[in-house]
């Protein structure tokens, strides 16, 4: 993986680069999961990835240390529970390499007030935190823009509501490059087509996240009774027809697209076979798909959590291999903005 990682000249088979990073802001839910984290394992064969686990992007709202310590372990032991496999894909996490606090710093000052303030997920999180509205909910694309530039990465894998976040990494890329010439690499997000926003299941035209109420989404650790509980309170509405639009039918289009992105199966098709069928049947069609899903991940996750030494092991490396990438780029950023050479 290192050598992978060297520069073109030095290793002209090298690959393109992914980085993508996930809050330890509570268990994933399967959002992350459709949206990001199974995306991440379909790439790792042909791109050299890195898997942050973003905990100082998850300070920005208040957490609990004891349990925000617990869960950077348990995003770990999940990330490898899909198959991630950190020979070829690096995991670690963002407080262990400070060259992500360092170049968000850097980058933080070419980057406009008003750019950052019509960030819809800044609107969105200062609503629902009007107690505590800091720096770091304004700045948190600032360090999101330095994860990925940080690495030269060339692909983001992430859910779309992400989108606008790496919008904004592109034109500050971009801007710095028209200062100082070549230095960053311009990312292309990597969304998926069907999946990108699985909504919540209590009120469908708000996205699932695992920061809202437990009964709004499925826990990737949620056992199949819980599964099936909460898919059978899902909102859907009074028309009793399975067709998909999100616009007037938000809730079964929701299952609709769950269904599909964890099946395979087609929209249309989905429309066909259930033709002329009830909701509770999509609705436990839904929960078998997302139990299937699960299973084999819930053992493997107990599995690797079961040995919290390797995992401090995976993550130490992980972080040794991104501080050595990391600092070559930091070398070239502080040269070309002129700070002091050291
Ligand atoms: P929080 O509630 O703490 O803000 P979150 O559940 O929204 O967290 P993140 O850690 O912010 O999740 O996101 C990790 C990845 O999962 C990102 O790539 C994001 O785009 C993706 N993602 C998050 N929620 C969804 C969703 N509902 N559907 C599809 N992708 C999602
Ligand atoms: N902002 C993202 C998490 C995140 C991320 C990143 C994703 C932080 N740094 C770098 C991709 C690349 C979120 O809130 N989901």
């Amino acid at each position: 993986m290192q050598a992978q990682l060297n520069s073109k000249a030095e290793n002209p088979k090298k690959k393109p680069i992914i980085f993508s990073g996930i809050q330890p802001s509570g268990m994933l839910q399967l959002g992350n999961y459709i949206g990001a984290l199974r995306n991440f394992k379909l790439l790792q064969d042909d791109y050299d990835c890195l898997y942050c686990i973003v905990d100082l992007h998850a300070i920005t709202v208040r957490q609990e240390p004891a349990k925000l310590r617990k869960l950077c372990y348990e995003l770990v032991a999940l990330y490898l529970a899909v198959g991630l496999d950190p020979e070829r894909s690096l995991i670690y996490c963002q407080s262990h390499v400070s060259g992500h606090t360092e170049l968000a710093w850097i980058l933080g000052c070419y980057t406009y007030m008003g750019e950052l303030q019509r960030m819809t997920q800044f609107k969105d999180k200062t609503a629902k935190h009007a107690e505590n509205i800091n720096a770091g909910l304004l700045t948190y694309p600032v360090l999101m823009a330095a994860d990925i530039l940080l690495f030269k990465s060339n692909l983001v894998p992430i859910g779309a509501d992400q989108k606008q976040h790496l919008e904004l990494t592109r034109d500050i890329a971009i801007r710095f490059n028209n200062i100082y010439g070549n230095v960053l690499t311009v990312p292309e997000p990597f969304i998926p087509k069907v999946g990108a926003r699985i909504m919540s299941l209590l009120e469908p035209t708000r996205k699932m996240s695992k920061s809202d109420p437990e009964d709004t989404y499925i826990s990737m650790l949620d056992s199949p009774d819980a599964v099936r509980r909460k898919l059978k309170r899902a909102v859907t509405d009074s028309e009793a027809s399975i067709r998909f639009d999100a616009e007037s039918k938000p809730g079964v289009s929701n299952l609709m697209s769950i269904y599909c992105s964890l099946t395979g199966s087609t929209l249309r098709q989905i429309e066909d076979d259930f033709a002329g069928k009830g909701y509770g049947h999509l609705k436990s069609a839904v929960a078998e798909a997302v139990i299937e899903t699960l299973a084999p991940i819930q053992s493997e996750y107990a599995r690797f959590m079961s040995d919290k030494g390797a995992l401090d092991q995976i993550i130490n490396n992980g972080a040794a291999r991104a501080r050595s990438l990391a600092d070559r780029t930091m070398a070239t950023v502080r040269k070309k903005v002129g700070l002091a050479p050291m």
